[in-house]
C-alpha cells in the first residue's frame, strides 16, 4: 500500500463559517492525504461575516518559525505545501522560509493567492500584502486564483477581466509566467448557466476549461473547497484537467445541496455529507 501523501497546510483556522483549514483538512483526508496544519491565525469566524467588536483574530505568526524548526528536527518531509489566506505580510516571508527548508524536487507547492473576491481585496489585506502575495505565488508549482486575484497578480484592473475564451487563454498564459507554473483560474464562465475554471498545465502546455452547471448562489469558502480537491487529485496522480473538473463538479454539487437545504449563505456549503464522493479516484 502506498503511503498517504503528506501536506503542510499553511492556513488560518476560522472557527465558524466553513473555509480554509476547516475545509482543507477533511477534504484532503477524504482524498487519502495526511494534512499537517500550520495555522497562521485563529479567527472566531471568517471575515465575510459583518464586522463586530466581538470578532477575534489571534495572529499566530509567533508560532510559525518554531513549528517549522521542530518539524525539521523531527525529519518531517512533505509531498505538498499548500498555503492560502495569510494574516499579515510577515507570514508571507515565513512561508518562503518554509519553502527553503522543506521544498524538494518531488514536492508540489500550491499557492492559493487568497486576496479578495468580486473585484475587491478582503478587508484584512493591504496593498503591500497583495504585492508580496505575488512574490509568493511566483515560487509555486500551481496557483489557483479567482478572477479578482488574477487581476491583482497581473496588475490589471478587475474591470478589464476577460469574459470569453480567447481572453481567458491569454490571462492563463500570462499567469503561467512563461509556462513555468500551472494555473487554475476559478470563477470563469464561457456562457450563461455555466461556471468553472480555466487551466494551464505546465507539464503539457495545454490550456483548457473545466465547467459545471452554475447554481444561483455564491458561498464563502468554495475557493478553498475547490483548491483542496484539485490538490488531492494531483497528489493521486490525476492530470490538472481532471483535477480541475473534479473540483468544479464537487463544488457545484455541494452548492446545489446547500441551496436545497436553505442554510445561511455565510455558513458556507454543506460538503460534509458528500465527502464520500472524493474517496475514490
Ligand atoms: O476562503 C478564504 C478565506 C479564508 N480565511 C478567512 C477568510 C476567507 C475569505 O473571506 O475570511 C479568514
Amino acid at each position: 500500500m502506498a503511503l498517504a501523501p503528506r501536506i503542510a497546510a499553511i492556513q488560518d483556522i476560522s472557527g465558524f463559517g466553513r473555509c480554509s483549514m476547516t475545509v482543507i483538512l477533511p477534504v484532503l483526508a477524504a482524498m487519502g492525504g495526511q494534512c499537517c496544519p500550520l495555522p497562521t491565525a485563529y479567527l472566531s469566524a471568517h471575515t465575510a461575516f459583518p464586522a463586530s467588536d466581538h470578532a477575534t483574530f489571534l495572529d499566530m505568526t509567533g508560532q510559525m518559525a518554531g513549528t517549522a524548526a521542530h518539524w525539521a528536527e523531527l525529519g518531517v518531509t512533505f509531498d505538498a505545501i499548500y498555503s492560502g489566506f495569510v494574516g499579515s505580510a510577515g507570514q508571507i516571508a515565513l512561508i518562503e522560509d518554509f519553502y527553503r527548508r522543506f521544498r524538494t524536487g518531488g514536492s508540489l507547492i500550491l499557492v492559493d493567492p487568497v486576496m479578495g473576491d468580486h473585484g475587491k481585496p478582503y478587508r484584512t489585506y493591504t496593498p503591500d500584502m497583495c504585492r508580496r502575495m505575488g512574490g509568493l505565488a511566483a515560487q509555486a508549482d500551481v496557483i489557483t486564483p479567482n478572477l479578482t486575484e488574477a487581476a491583482l497578480l497581473l496588475g490589471e484592473p478587475y474591470e478589464s477581466r476577460p469574459g470569453e475564451e480567447q481572453g481567458l487563454r491569454r490571462w492563463l498564459e500570462r499567469l503561467s509566467l512563461g509556462g513555468g507554473r500551472s494555473v487554475v483560474l476559478t470563477g470563469v464562465s464561457l456562457g450563461p448557466g455555466q461556471i468553472g475554471a480555466g487551466f494551464f498545465d505546465r507539464t503539457t502546455g495545454e490550456t483548457g476549461f473545466a465547467m459545471a452547471h452554475q447554481e444561483p448562489a455564491q458561498y464563502p469558502g468554495t475557493g478553498d473547497l475547490f483548491a483542496s480537491v484539485v490538490l488531492g487529485a494531483l497528489l493521486r496522480g490525476e492530470t490538472l484537467a481532471r483535477a480541475a473538473q473534479r473540483g468544479a463538479d464537487f463544488v457545484q454539487r455541494c452548492v446545489a445541496r446547500t441551496l436545497a437545504l436553505g442554510t445561511p449563505i455565510l455558513e458556507g456549503v454543506q460538503f460534509e455529507p458528500l465527502l464520500g464522493e472524493l474517496m475514490t479516484p
